[in-house]
């Protein structure tokens, strides 16, 4: 009989690599947000993929970039915490040219400092022509001695078939952590909040969306299995940090928190499977993202 394996496997790398649109990916899920802005995800999200033979429990993290205190470095943090309880981690990188810049430079190191066994990812190989991708393996090979090189496009699809088998191939023998059914330790409510910190992202530019943190105030089930009629209802306030974002929020007579709210709700609906009623508001939290008040108050708990 062949044996069971399972194991925790961190996704690290610098912000904007594509670590969460890998996740979504390998568990066919829409779990992490995505955006084209760094520092999106801001905590540890488990997916995990089931099957019979073996248990893959992925962790998503956050970017790792140079954090001066707060939020950012509690990101960090977290990053390199889930890296150093990992059975296996693995290493995104961008294609692109072989040149190595300080950042990534510095996140290499710190993979290295964590002694695990590791995969380098090479993502977005569909943006660069295939030609630069050797010189750009053999560059790297020549830096850690990986467990395993993989250049895919997780965007794309592609080469991420038989990727799963790879990470198994490299997880120690034990039975299942996680129940069958189980896919992630979301719970939909901090799904939803998240769908809303992605439209935020989408919908402002510059520094707001850093400042910005979602709270659900009130995710009301009474009506959900009414059939049709079906309905969640859902009230959120949206943080941030002075009244000038406030005001880019909430846009010229309200348009823009109404477009994000609109964009969130459509989200939310297909993740839910329901109607959803969405209510937003948005209020003023001086400073929240420098203190660790203010990181309580915003939902992010040490
Ligand atoms: N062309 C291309 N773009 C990709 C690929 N994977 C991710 N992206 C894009 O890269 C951007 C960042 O993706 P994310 O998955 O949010 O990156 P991340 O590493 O999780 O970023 P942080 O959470 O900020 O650390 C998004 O605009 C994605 O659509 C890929 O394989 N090819
Ligand atoms: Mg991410």
């Amino acid at each position: 009989m062949q044996h069971h394996r399972a194991g925790f496997v961190a996704i690290v790398g610098r912000p904007n690599v594509g670590k969460s649109t890998l996740l979504n990916r390998l568990v066919g899920q829409k779990l992490a947000i995505v955006s084209p802005k760094p520092q999106t995800t801001r905590s540890r999200i488990l997916g995990v993929i089931t099957r019979e033979d073996a248990q893959v429990a992925l962790l998503d993290t956050p970017g790792l970039h140079a954090a001066k205190g707060g939020l950012n470095a509690r990101m960090v943090r977290l990053a390199l915490q889930t890296l150093a309880d990992a059975d296996l981690a693995l290493f995104l990188i961008e294609a692109g040219p072989p040149a190595i810049d300080p950042a990534t430079r510095k996140a290499l190191d710190q993979v290295k400092q964590a002694h695990k066994p590791t995969l380098l990812v090479i993502n977005k190989i569909d943006a660069v022509p295939r030609i630069q991708l050797l010189p750009l393996i053999d560059r790297w090979k020549e830096l850690h001695p990986w467990t395993e090189v993989y250049p895919l496009s997780a965007l794309k699809g592609e080469n991420v078939e038989g990727f799963v088998d790879a990470l198994v191939a490299h997880l120690p023998e034990s039975p299942p952590m996680f129940p069958p059914e189980q896919w992630t330790d979301r719970e939909e409510r901090d799904l939803c909040s998240e769908l809303i910190r992605e439209q935020l992202l989408r919908h402002t530019g510059q520094e707001v969306p850093y400042s910005t943190a979602v709270l659900i105030e009130q995710f009301d089930e009474s009506e959900r299995e009414r059939g049709p009629r079906g309905l969640v209802r859902i009230a959120a306030s949206v943080l941030v940090e002075r009244n000038s974002q406030k005001a880019i929020v909430i846009g010229k007579g309200g348009a823009r928190l109404k477009e994000i709210g609109s964009g969130a709700r459509r989200e939310m609906e297909r993740l839910l499977g329901t109607k959803v009623f969405l209510q937003l508001h948005v209020r003023v939290e001086p400073g929240w993202t420098r203190t660790a008040k203010g990181l309580r108050r915003a939902g992010y708990e040490d």
